[in-house]
């Protein structure tokens, strides 16, 4: 078992059941020209996650730990966007209408795609989703009781939405979620810090939170052979 100092007590995982979550770090979030800045919003507020989140990958997949990379987007003929969700927000551009990269949060688009730095690799598994919960019409569970995953270390934007969704509904279905303080962001910073204290609160009501560093040191003791998959 792997103990780490987190909030509000420590997080134990056993390391042959948990995996790695990234969740929508994608171009259309994270870079100018996207989805996120149609909305109106500064995207430059969730750069400061890549080095973080790299780490982490890294740590991963030096012992051929699962990881989980999820993206937001929709069908080319756009038939799983929701009236509501592509008008919500009176954006610059809607979803499914060209901007600079591509159809925006369109399956197949440059922006849709995940940033270069936190790009997956063979082996992982990339989920799409039409919705802000990872869970949402998509084979998430399936596929971590397959594998019989019980605990999950999340990463990824933004952290009051598709984050904070994804935990949510991870947290009902009996998943124990460790958020990781400065794997996550959000394009408000005051939402990014409240969304972490209602994680934590009332004794794990959601899950744990801790920076990337706890976790690391508390790894650093478990190094497994390159390449150990499984
Ligand atoms: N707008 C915003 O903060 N986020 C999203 O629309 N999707 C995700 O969080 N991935």
């Amino acid at each position: 078992m792997i103990t780490l100092h987190a909030d509000p007590f420590p997080y134990i995982f056993d390391p042959d059941h948990v995996a790695l979550m990234c969740i929508d770090f994608q171009r259309d979030f994270m870079e100018s020209g996207g989805f996120g800045e149609s909305l109106g919003n500064d995207v430059s507020h969730l750069r400061a996650t890549i080095e973080p989140t790299r780490a982490v990958l890294e740590a991963f997949r030096s012992r051929g730990w699962p990881v989980i990379h999820t993206r937001e987007g929709h069908r080319s003929d756009l038939t799983d966007l929701f009236p509501a969700k592509r008008d919500r927000g009176n954006p610059s551009l809607r979803i499914g209408e060209e901007g600079p990269m591509g159809r925006l949060l369109t399956r197949g688009s440059a922006g849709h795609a995940i940033v270069p730095e936190l790009a997956p690799i063979e082996g992982e598994v990339i989920l799409d989703k039409p919705g802000k919960g990872s869970f949402y019409a998509t084979d998430l569970e399936t596929i971590l009781r397959a594998r019989g995953i019980t605990h999950l270390v999340v990463t990824g934007v933004t952290t009051e939405v598709c984050v904070q969704s994804t935990v949510r509904e991870a947290n009902d279905r009996g998943f124990e979620s460790l958020i990781l303080s400065d794997c996550t962001a959000s394009y408000f910073p005051e939402f990014h810090q409240s969304a972490l204290k209602q994680f934590s609160a009332q004794g794990a009501i959601i899950g744990w939170v801790a920076e990337s560093a706890r976790l690391l040191e508390a790894l650093a003791p478990t190094d497994a052979p390159a390449g150990a998959a499984r």
